[in-house]
């Protein structure tokens, strides 16, 4: 075998040169726009740019045109704590309250916090939020549904917000447009409960003859749109959602807010729905990928990526903007509905070779797809540097020569040269959250510390992933076992020593 430091010089003497050349494109642009493609349960081996079976064209594009992370990871293995920490720069397990949120939760980041938009605010940009927010809405006692919903992401550094308030299979199913639900009449106000039924509302359990998606746990509250959900609704009936047509409504809010002639740049945070369940894409895309459900909302989010690639084409403006695509969590089959994501899986392996999915503190459940394309500046090909999404805030704000709070921001760091592909050296160690808040600790040496957890080995036996939890501490070697097979805490007590007690310190940090 080739020694590490051997099959290094081709990559580093690639990254050198490049790098010249793109320090001195450089030199002459102003800001970029900035894309941030935020999706939902697409897991590392989801795309075919990375192995995956379902041809998705546009964001192929994206990996041919720019730089495809391999070691890239969200904070967290769900959603909530992912988002806190990418639009805070803060690991969310330092703070309570941020484990997945219910539709009604209050505004889980004060407002007072440093964000990402309101860094990006003080450059200059114009800033809009298009999609899934899943962050708590409103104050301490949550959002009103039927007036202003305040605080929300305007209050954040946001300048336009046209979101759902927590999930596809979370009520309320409405869309709000800068802090009010759109399309609500006033004599058919929304009511919203996470304890009881509201009044003689159908719900899945009583009434599952007008189920057009049956659910397989979970998801037999209110009925909306034949679909059982999380939690119980009333009213709201003409502002209700029709799932099929959400990922047509974000694309077409985002195209208007990119659309917008304005001299400012923008920064669009455009966080998809696809492929979080329930998965009922467009009718146009049944049956089209062969992997059943899954697999056609996987199409229909690459569809919506190549419009917006597109659009920014049209306008001549995809040169000047930078372009991040990733998710929030690794991959999930059953999540809860009858979509046939199990029996219609062929060989399509939506965690890559990695252990685990979503919810998991395995490598599956954190180390997401992370494409980053600005023509020019960013290096096109591969790369291995260890990066979170944590660290997008200081990059970003590293490359606009912005400051930003550091305290509030704690746990960024800027890691732009990583990130473009201008270096190979990021990050020194990254904090992984699973599910029930466990916290694993990865190093750029390729070690990885899982500390004991007394969680069960497998989710549950519909979602049916290992959690990589374990009463005793468990060492990984991620470079040479990526599947994380061989458990090495018995064989290396003192590494494993060491990265407890790095572990610690990064805790109390
Ligand atoms: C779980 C839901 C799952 C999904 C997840 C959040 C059940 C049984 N499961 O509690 O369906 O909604 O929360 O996903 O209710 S996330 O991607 O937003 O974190
Ligand atoms: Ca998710």
């Amino acid at each position: 075998m080739v020694p590490f430091f051997l099959r290094s010089i081709p990559c580093l003497l690639a990254v050198f040169f490049l790098s010249l050349d793109i320090q001195t494109a450089g030199a002459q642009t102003q800001h970029p726009n900035i894309l941030v493609i935020y999706t939902d349960d697409v897991g590392y081996g989801d795309l075919s740019a990375n192995g995956g079976r379902i041809s998705t064209p546009h964001i192929d594009r994206l990996a041919r045109n720019g730089l495809s992370h391999t070691n890239a990871h969200a904070t967290a293995s769900t959603c909530t704590p992912s988002r806190y920490s990418l639009l805070t720069g803060e690991y969310a397990w330092r703070r309570k309250g941020t484990g997945i949120a219910r539709g009604d939760a209050s505004m889980i980041i004060p407002v007072g916090r440093e964000t990402l938009p309101k860094m990006l605010h003080r450059v200059g940009y114009r800033t809009g939020v298009v999609g899934k927010w899943h962050l708590g809405l409103g104050g301490p006692e949550g959002p009103d549904w039927n007036g202003s919903v305040f605080p929300g992401p305007n209050e954040l550094g946001f300048d336009y917000s046209y979101i759902m308030a927590a999930t596809g299979d979370r009520v309320p199913c409405v869309y709000l447009e800068d802090g009010r639900v759109q399309n609500l009449t006033k004599n058919d106000p929304i009511r919203v409960d996470y304890e009881r039924n509201i009044g003689n509302e159908p719900t899945a359990l009583s009434h599952p003859q007008l189920l057009k998606l049956p659910w397989t746990h979970g998801h037999n509250n209110s009925i909306v749109n034949g679909t059982g959900r999380i939690g119980f609704m009333s009213g709201g009936h003409s502002a209700r959602w029709r799932d099929e047509d959400m990922a047509d409504s974000f694309t077409s809010h985002a195209l208007r807010f990119i659309d917008r002639a304005e001299t400012r740049p923008f920064f669009l945070y455009f966080a998809t729905h696809d492929i979080h369940v329930p998965r009922l894409p467009h009718e146009r895309f049944h049956g089209k990928s062969g992997f059943g459900p899954r697999g056609d909302a996987l199409l229909e989010l690459d569809d919506c990526i190549g419009r917006i690639l597109g659009r920014l084409e049209a306008l001549g403006r995809l040169d000047n903007t930078l372009i991040v695509f990733t998710s929030d969590n690794g991959p999930v089959l059953d999540d809860g509905y009858v979509d046939q994501a199990v029996e219609q899986l062929g060989d399509h392996r939506p965690w890559g070779i990695y252990r685990g999915g979503k919810y998991s503190a395995f490598e599956a459940g954190t180390r997401v797809p992370m494409i980053v394309q600005w023509p020019g500046h960013v290096r096109r090909g591969m790369t291995d540097a260890l990066i979170s999404q944590v660290d997008l805030l200081a990059s970003l704000a590293s490359l606009l020569g912005q400051t930003f709070d550091t305290l509030s921001a704690r746990d960024s760091e800027d890691h732009w040269k990583a990130l473009a592909g201008l270096s190979e050296k990021g990050r020194q160690c990254i904090a992984l959250e699973a599910i029930s808040g466990t916290v694993a600790y990865l190093r750029s040496d390729g070690y990885k510390y899982i500390p004991p957890s007394n969680g069960p080995a497998i989710t549950n036996q519909w979602t049916n992933i290992e959690t990589g939890f374990s009463p005793r501490e468990q060492l990984y070697q991620t470079f040479r076992d990526p599947g994380e097979r061989i458990d090495l805490a018995a064989r290396l007590p003192e590494l494993t020593a060491t990265l407890r007690k790095e572990w610690e310190q990064l805790r109390r940090k």
